[in-house]
């Protein structure tokens, strides 16, 4: 018996097989949950999103794939009548979206042009909030909502920049969309994942430097996968996190509690 059978939901995320959605995506579905899924549209001849998103799920019966750029209060309102239309009432929505332009990304945060802000905060965090909002109006027996943030909210990380201004918002946004949504029995909640490597991950920093720090430092010394995000989102979609809200879980091997880096390295 799978921790989410009967449950419906929507991933919103998945840009290739490496994204944290696809892997979130594959833990739920074997959970039993039904899932409909968004991808950003494309703009070119090509429809390579498409096709990206069609080779992730295909073994994973998705109950609809439709386009949704996130800056769109339009296509935001499309996706969710389609979701409407095609599942129904929903039980869960992953959030798994995060951009920031790269000559921002690159630069020191305090120095990150207006334009640039304005759009990694567009896309990283207000699209969050307006995802939730009219998420809300398809949980008509409560339901749980899961973002994706990471640490460089918390403290700074030499590299993240910008979009530590951004995860600090989101995990905020965290905190009100639980309070605003929980008079209908929804709950909101973060997950605060370690370094996987995927395609918004090549945009920060020395990557490399960076999953070897993580496996050095961690209490647990190894790095995480995009299957350990997928197995906590479940159990936050689960009955088993009941009565959990508004907070961002770490699933980092614990290397958020470190304060200094242990002795002989
Ligand atoms: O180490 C990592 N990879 C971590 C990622 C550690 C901790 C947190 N995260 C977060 C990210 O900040 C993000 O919130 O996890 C979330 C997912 O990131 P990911 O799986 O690392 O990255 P990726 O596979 O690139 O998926 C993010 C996707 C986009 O990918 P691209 O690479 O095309 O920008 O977000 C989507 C898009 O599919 N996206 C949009 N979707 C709709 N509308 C938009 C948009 N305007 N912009 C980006």
């Amino acid at each position: 018996m799978g921790l989410l059978n009967g449950k419906k939901g929507i991933v919103m995320g998945i840009a290739n097989d490496r994204s944290i959605a696809s892997g979130i995506a594959k833990q739920l579905f074997e959970e039993g949950a039904s899932i409909g899924y968004s991808y950003l549209p494309d703009t070119g001849e090509r429809a390579r999103n498409l096709q990206r998103i069609e080779q992730v799920t295909k073994d994973l019966d998705p109950a609809f794939i439709f386009p949704c750029d996130v800056t769109s209060d339009e296509d935001i309102q499309a996706f969710f009548d389609k979701a409407k239309e095609s599942m129904g009432s929903i039980d869960f929505l992953i959030h798994s979206i995060a951009f920031a332009p790269t000559e921002d990304i690159k630069r020191p945060a305090s120095s990150a042009s207006r334009q640039g802000f304005q759009t990694a905060m567009d896309i990283s965090v207000y699209s969050f909030m307006k995802v939730a909002d009219t998420a809300k109006e398809l949980m008509e027996q409560g339901g749980s909502i899961c973002s994706m943030t990471y640490f460089g909210g918390e403290k700074v990380m030499p590299g993240y920049n910008l979009m530590g201004i951004c995860k600090a918002a989101l995990e905020s946004a965290t905190k009100y969309a639980a309070y605003d949504l929980g008079s209908r029995g929804i709950r909101v909640n973060t997950i605060s994942a370690g370094p996987v490597k995927t395609l918004a991950a090549s945009a920060v920093g020395d990557f490399k430097t960076m999953l070897s720090t993580y496996e050095s430092i961690s209490p647990l010394g190894k790095n995480i996968s995009s299957g350990d995000v997928g197995k906590t989102t479940a159990f936050l979609l689960s009955d088993y996190a009941s009565m959990i809200t508004g907070e961002t879980i770490h699933v980092d091997a614990g290397f958020h509690v470190m304060g200094a880096v242990p002795q002989g390295q």
